[in-house]
């Protein structure tokens, strides 16, 4: 299958070696939770996806732990079809941490496009806190103040540095939230960097890449840069994953700790038709 204009919104494990394979959501906070839908691919009998076997719903009531087994109340066994949500009832639980196992068909593997859990709302909804470790977030970057975002050049549609680094994915077109260099008079590479503001140590990066099939695609390559003090270096030792960038998806970058203020990620442009690269969040990590 081919797809145009949008990517896929769906997990899957084909090409997994195991039988059983699963998908796990942290919330960041404990939450009450008393139903859980699974949406179930089935892409039909001669594809690699299909509808599993048997599906396990687990919890954890912390970030660490032992997963217990999500009593389903109604209904028991539930019914597994393809096409449709599979949506289980239980008794009520607080959990930080959801776990869905599939078990495939024989010779087949499991996927879901979307994941839900649902529980009665205890006071007023707030977001779980951003994870302590990224040095990137800022969760005010338009009031200024570090860590600070620029960049060699930015679009005219409100693609701006501050919005790589806010803490928000968002792979498609809208709502807009993203940088990107779209329109650079830089036919070969551009830049984005991060001020910290003082020395960090960082170990890891994670580069959301925005892709719009378009005027925005994923770089030819990228390079890791930081500041010595008096000039920017590449950092050495880095490790890719994918080791060719792949837009719409999370691009991991690790390497041996590097101690500076500044980091900057030199991107070079796949180039076919005057394509520019794009960001719409970057993480660095300390471990
Ligand atoms: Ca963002």
């Amino acid at each position: 299958m081919h797809q145009f204009g949008a990517a896929p919104l769906r997990w899957t494990s084909e090409g997994s070696p195991n039988e059983k394979d699963w998908v796990e959501v942290d919330f960041g906070v404990s939450r009450p939770i008393t139903r859980v839908k699974a949406y179930l691919l089935d892409d039909g009998r001669n594809q690699p996806v299909t509808v599993p076997a048997a599906i396990q719903f687990e919890y954890s009531p912390g970030a660490k732990g032992d997963w217990i087994p999500l009593r389903a109340g109604t209904p028991d066994p539930p019914a597994i079809r393809g096409g449709q949500a599979i949506s289980v009832t239980a008794p009520q639980v607080k959990a930080q941490r959801l776990r869905v196992t599939f078990t495939h068909q024989k010779g087949k593997r499991s996927g879901i496009t979307e994941l839900e859990a649902w529980g009665p709302l205890e006071g007023r909804y707030t977001p779980a806190p951003a994870p302590a470790g990224n040095i990137a977030f800022n969760p005010a970057p338009r009031d200024g103040g570090f860590p600070r975002a620029s960049a060699s050049f930015h679009d005219r549609y409100g693609g701006v540095p501050t919005s790589a680094h806010d803490g928000i994915i968002v792979y498609r077109a809208t709502p807009t939230n993203r940088w990107t260099c779209y329109g650079s008079p830089n036919q070969h590479t551009d830049w984005f960097a991060l001020d910290f503001g003082e020395k960090k140590t960082f170990s890891r990066a994670i580069l959301h890449i925005y892709h719009d099939r378009g005027g925005v695609q994923a770089p030819k390559g990228y390079t890791l840069q930081h500041w010595t003090g008096e000039d920017w270096e590449d950092i050495p030792g880095q490790e890719k994953s994918p080791g060719t960038p792949k837009g719409s998806a999370a691009n991991t970058v690790t390497f041996p700790p590097v101690e500076s203020s500044k980091l900057r990620i030199v991107f070079t442009h796949l180039g076919k038709g005057n394509t520019r690269s794009g960001l719409t969040e970057l993480e660095i990590w300390d471990k």
